[in-house]
């Protein structure tokens, strides 16, 4: 089938729900009920397939979906021939190595010779030997925060996001080893015509995720600062500038990535800006 894509998303768990809301936030509709494994939308040329997300690598280098959205940590571990499209900035976390609390720990040597428990080996394999040391992997596929406790390793080597899974396990996180996020994963064979496809939905999420990092800023300002509150907030292409009422102001509408936001506001203030107002942007195409 030439004229559709087909992407997999993971059937439930920590990724879904991003995934599906970024996909709804470009304008796109399907409905996936319960228990649904393939659903295909009804106003874009995409198919979706529910999956677990340890699948998403292997279907999409088989070219059984063109498109997938997984967590680095599983695509690194996974191995497969896929080309990295996009980072989509949710999920994040880190894969890192944690002992028992009490332990002393002096540095990655701590691990020679002992056994740790990770469900990621390859991942911590070649950590490891890039590090030079020698340490057992057991391979788990679950609950790998309780190996220690029952003897199975001495440390693990797992997903850590606020830490509070370890903390609640008498584990410390000593290495962080790996930094991940959702990316969105494509078949590098992928055709022509459906990277056309490919491309229409990318330009989507683009205007997505530009609108989510920038605030649209409304503010008053007297005439005589406006210089100054225009070289502080460019805008796209340059602020718009309506005249208020009151004689003398005026109200300056602009566009600001949302990470300087808060280093300019001082200075907005300071040259004479008040009603400051910071609206969310739904979509931004350059
Ligand atoms: O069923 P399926 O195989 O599809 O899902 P899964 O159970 O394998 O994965 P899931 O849904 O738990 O996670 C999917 C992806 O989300 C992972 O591959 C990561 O890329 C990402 N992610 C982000 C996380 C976490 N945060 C996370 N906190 N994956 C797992 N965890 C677990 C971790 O394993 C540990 O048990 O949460 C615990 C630690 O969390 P904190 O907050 O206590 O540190
Ligand atoms: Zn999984």
């Amino acid at each position: 089938m030439e004229n559709i894509i087909r992407i997999a998303v993971q059937k439930s768990g920590r990724l879904s729900e991003d995934s599906l809301s970024l996909i709804k936030e470009c304008g796109i509709k399907f409905y996936n009920g319960t228990g649904k494994l393939k659903s295909t939308s009804t106003n874009f040329p995409i198919e979706f397939l529910f999956l677990r997300d340890d699948d998403i690598p292997g279907y999409v280098s088989d070219g059984v979906a063109d498109l997938g959205i997984v967590g680095e940590n599983e695509l690194v571990e996974k191995n497969k021939e896929v080309t990295v499209v996009k980072k989509l900035g949710f999920s994040k976390c880190r894969l890192s190595l944690a002992i028992p609390k009490g332990e002393e720990y002096a540095g990655i040597g701590h691990f020679e010779g002992k056994s740790i428990a990770t469900s990621y080996p390859k991942i911590l394999g070649d950590y490891l030997e890039k590090h030079r040391v020698k340490a057992e992997i057991h391979e788990i596929s679950g609950s790998v925060e309780i190996a220690p406790s029952i003897g199975l390793a001495e440390g693990i080597c797992d997903i850590v996001s606020s830490g509070s899974t370890l903390m609640m396990n008498g584990l410390k996180e000593v290495e962080e080893i790996f930094r991940s996020e959702a990316v969105l994963i494509a078949d590098p064979k992928i055709s022509p015509a459906k990277q056309d496809i490919v491309d229409k939905l990318l330009f989507r999420m683009n205007a997505v995720q530009k609108g989510k990092s920038n605030k649209y800023v409304l503010l008053n300002a007297p005439n005589a600062s406006l210089d100054r509150i225009v070289s502080l907030i460019p805008g796209m292409r340059s602020p718009t500038i309506l005249p208020l009422a009151q004689e003398g102001w005026s109200s300056v509408h602009s566009v600001i990535a949302e990470d300087q936001f808060w280093e300019n506001i001082e200075e907005l203030r300071a040259a004479g800006a008040e009603g400051i107002l910071v609206v969310p942007i739904e979509k931004m195409v350059l």
